[in-house]
């Protein structure tokens, strides 16, 4: 997606504080954190959000949750975080790229 400001991250188009990257994901800290640790969690693949995953996308599924524990882990949050995922702008998404928020370091009521 080429005016996607998430795919141009991955890309390198625009500048990130990019914590973890591995060959389907990318992770790097919210540019307005809302927490001491805010780091998003994004498939480099372009997706709107989690509801247009597929059963094509059952491996991109798991290894981006895996990929949350292990940025959680290497953020120092391990066991003290919340990921959340916003789908559409009625729940407040703004980037429609598909992403999950880690936060730590304050406490949220869902
Ligand atoms: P959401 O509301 O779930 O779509 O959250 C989008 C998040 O993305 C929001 O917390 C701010 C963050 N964000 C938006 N633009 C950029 C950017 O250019 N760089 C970084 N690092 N984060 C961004």
């Amino acid at each position: 997606m080429e005016d996607c400001i998430f795919c141009k991250i991955v890309r390198r188009e625009l500048p990130a504080d990019v914590v973890f990257e591995n060959e389907e994901t990318i992770a790097f800290k919210d540019i307005n954190p809302m927490a001491p640790t805010h780091v998003l969690v994004v498939p480099k693949k372009h997706l709107a959000s989690l509801d247009d995953l597929t059963g094509d996308d059952v491996g991109l599924a798991g290894n981006l949750l895996l990929a949350v524990k292990e940025v959680a882990a290497l953020s120092g949050v391990a066991g003290g975080y919340k990921m959340l995922s916003n789908c559409g702008e009625a729940a407040g998404q703004v980037v429609p790229h598909l992403h999950f928020h880690i936060l730590a370091g304050k406490k949220f009521v869902p």
